[in-house]
């Protein structure tokens, strides 16, 4: 996974069988690529659109970061899917998390109650999502591969297994860049792209800052793991209720947006209190 400041965690090779699947799509976009000089619409290759096929996959990894990054990306990881079920992937073996981040001060301003800038920004961050994602399937399609936003496995599972980070106490994905205080979008290929090593554990420890702070009462304090269901640790019933409750208590609106528990994660915390801005 990396930030837009370049720090990386450590990406995995790909195994052979990806390597056999990636050749066959290296070759067919190395063909697409020979048509395309044959019809006249080749470029210099030095431009945001020449075509990748052929390119070696730490480079074209690197592009697509790149890409991602200057379409105002903060946070970029690319996991190996092929553990789970064709069905869930559109038979797709990458996949690709997207985070934005939430700007610092309006998550302070959500500890007590959420207010009116929490929910501006977070449609504006669905917004730029919907932009990179879409952006980043016509970029990957450019270069000759399939690709698409239209995802049904959860934001967070494409996250934890392209390293981005792991499922808190809170429910929600928790990074050691952001804590929680970021919104995810994902993208499917079958781009030949460098995986990130996927994270399997929570790292909450004995924390249960977000636990005791969830004014519904909705969180149980279960360490996650790959193998935990979404309901062994949130009663989506209290957080929906409680969540109306305090949109309207705090800015008029009925919408299901509390947020406290990423508010007042310490992973939060720590990026919020940190340097940068
Ligand atoms: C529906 C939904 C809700 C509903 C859920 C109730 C319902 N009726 O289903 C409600 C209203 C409660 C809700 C609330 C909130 N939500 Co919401 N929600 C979603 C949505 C659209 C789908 C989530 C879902 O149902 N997933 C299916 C369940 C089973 O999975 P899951 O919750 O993702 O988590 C499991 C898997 O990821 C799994 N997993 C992870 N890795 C792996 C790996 C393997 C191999 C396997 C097998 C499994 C696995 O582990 C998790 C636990 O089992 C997602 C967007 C999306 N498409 O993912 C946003 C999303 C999860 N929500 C988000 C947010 C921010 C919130 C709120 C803070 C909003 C608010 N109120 O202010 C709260 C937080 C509540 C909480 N503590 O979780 C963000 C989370 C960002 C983050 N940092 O994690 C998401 C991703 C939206 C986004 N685009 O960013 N939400
Ligand atoms: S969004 Fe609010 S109600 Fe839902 S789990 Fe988080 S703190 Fe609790
Ligand atoms: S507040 Fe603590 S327990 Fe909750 S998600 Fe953050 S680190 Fe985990």
């Amino acid at each position: 996974m990396e930030n837009k400041n370049g720090a990386e965690n450590k990406d995995n090779r790909i195994s052979r069988r990806q390597m056999l699947g990636y050749c066959l799509a290296g070759a067919v976009g190395i063909a697409l690529w020979r048509f395309r000089g044959r019809s006249g619409s080749e470029d210099a290759g030095n431009g945001t659109d020449s075509f990748a096929g052929g390119e070696d996959a730490d480079s074209l990894t690197k592009r697509l970061k790149e890409e991602l990054f200057g379409q105002g990306a903060d946070l970029v990881g690319i996991g190996d899917l092929t553990a789970l079920p064709e069905r869930s992937r559109s038979r797709l073996p990458v996949g690709i998390c997207v985070a934005v981040k939430f700007p610092k001060e309006v998550v302070s301003g959500i500890v007590d109650m959420p207010t009116r800038e929490y929910y501006d920004s977070y449609n504006e961050l669905n917004s730029s999502l919907y932009t990179i994602t879409s952006y980043a399937v016509k970029k990957l399609k450019e270069w000759g591969y399939q690709a698409t936003t239209q995802v049904s496995l959860p934001h967070k599972t494409v996250a934890t297994r392209a390293g981005v980070g792991w499922v808190g106490k809170s429910n929600l994905l928790v990074t050691e860049s952001y804590g929680s205080m970021i919104r995810l979008g994902s993208i499917l290929t079958d781009a030949p792209l460098l995986t990130a090593e996927p994270v399997n554990e929570s790292k909450c420890g004995d924390c249960m800052l977000c636990v005791d702070a969830c004014p519904a009462a909705a969180l149980t304090g279960k360490l996650w793991d790959t193998t935990v269901e979404r309901d062994e640790i949130l009663n989506t019933s209290k957080c929906s209720a409680m969540a109306v409750e305090r949109s309207i208590a705090g800015f008029g609106i009925p919408i299901e947006l509390c947020g406290k528990c990423f508010a007042v994660c310490k992973y939060t915390r720590q990026y919020i209190e940190g340097g940068e801005a």
